[in-house]
């Protein structure tokens, strides 16, 4: 059985470099890169590690063969043997080093040379537990925010400057790129090159509180003319009421406590220290990666978000049930 157990733990190994959360996955110019980089250092240190043990047997063979005494060894020289040995190994070792490097090195401006000529620049800020996601644009009817998702097109050079409302976080979306930090009063950026299609998740990977866990990113890479529809969607207002249930939602959050906090494009609601709502409903998940998107979910977490998210910003509102169903009628509609 314990012979066994690698060839068991194979599979697993193997699963982790696919998915939507992986650094293997090198589905971005960063990780990929990174990628070759670790399969460079594990073979250099591989082969420096094989070269020490297959020496071991060796040199012990030599010393009990010897056995010398401490009177022999006294007059001991050292071997004819051991002199270009240690030349050839601090060669090695010295080669080893400079070659690592150098790689690192060369790496390091590949990413930068990328950095450089950025075709699209999104601002992304961090709060206790959710992300604030802004695209921007010279033109400014072409600029428009959004929250817990990104959209990026593919083979496509995108900056994301990055700050923190609060405390320290870390933006980490690994099957594209490394981990960058979010620090409040300071701006970083990191630079997501994606080089295929499909969806992935980001994860704030510094722990910034009790809900950290919970707060979670995701991203579409989309081809060219997806990213361009799902643009132009999203500079679109929220879509109007059409119901009477529809119309009582709509007065509900737009007129109470939710339009203190979240804005929703072309009616009254304006607050700006929760997610945008203006298309709520097309998104995939509900707070930041907490659960999917969906009627029940939506039930629960506007209901009673403190028991699915405790220390959430997002209070207990205490709705009638009949003002429950109004807003989740509502919010369904903000496709
Ligand atoms: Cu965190």
């Amino acid at each position: 059985m314990i012979r066994r157990a690698p060839v068991l733990f194979l599979p697993l190994v193997l699963g982790a470099c696919e998915g939507v959360q992986t650094a293997m996955g090198g589905d971005g110019a960063e990780s990929a890169r990174f990628i070759d980089l670790f399969v460079f250092f594990t073979a250099i240190c591989t082969v420096m590690y094989l070269l020490v043990v297959g020496a071991l047997p060796f040199a012990l063979w030599r010393r009990k063969r010897s056995a010398l005494t401490v009177d022999d060894r006294r007059h001991h020289h050292t071997s004819p043997v051991v002199g270009p040995a240690l030349a050839i190994w601090v060669g090695l070792v010295v080669l080893g080093l400079t070659a690592l490097t150098v790689a690192s090195f060369l790496t390091d401006r590949s990413n930068a040379a990328d950095a450089r000529k950025p075709a699209l620049i999104v601002k992304v800020t961090a709060n206790q537990w959710w992300w604030d996601v802004e695209y921007a644009s010279t033109d400014p009817s072409r600029t428009m925010r959004t929250a817990n998702e990104l959209h990026l097109p593919v083979g496509v050079p995108a900056q994301l400057i990055l700050t923190s409302n609060d405390v320290i976080h870390s933006f980490w979306v690994p099957n594209l790129a490394g981990k960058q930090d979010l620090i409040p009063g300071r701006m970083t950026d990191v630079l997501l090159l994606p080089r295929r299609t499909g969806l992935y998740r980001g994860q704030c990977a510094e722990f910034c509180g009790v809900q950290h866990t919970q707060m979670a990113l995701n991203v579409s890479v989309d081809s060219a003319a997806d990213f361009r529809r799902w643009y132009d969607s999203q500079l679109q207002p929220a879509a109007a009421p059409t119901t009477p249930l529809q119309l009582a939602g709509y007065r509900y959050v737009t007129t109470r406590e939710c339009s203190s906090c979240h804005a929703i494009a072309g009616t009254p609601a304006g607050g700006q220290v929760a997610p945008d709502l203006t298309h709520f409903a097309s998104r995939r998940t509900i707070a930041a990666g907490t659960m999917p998107m969906g009627k029940g979910n939506l039930y629960g977490w506007i209901a009673d978000p403190q028991s699915l998210k405790t220390g959430s910003r997002m209070p207990t509102v205490g709705l009638e049930p009949a003002e429950l169903h109004a807003v989740v009628a509502y919010l369904e509609t903000l496709k």
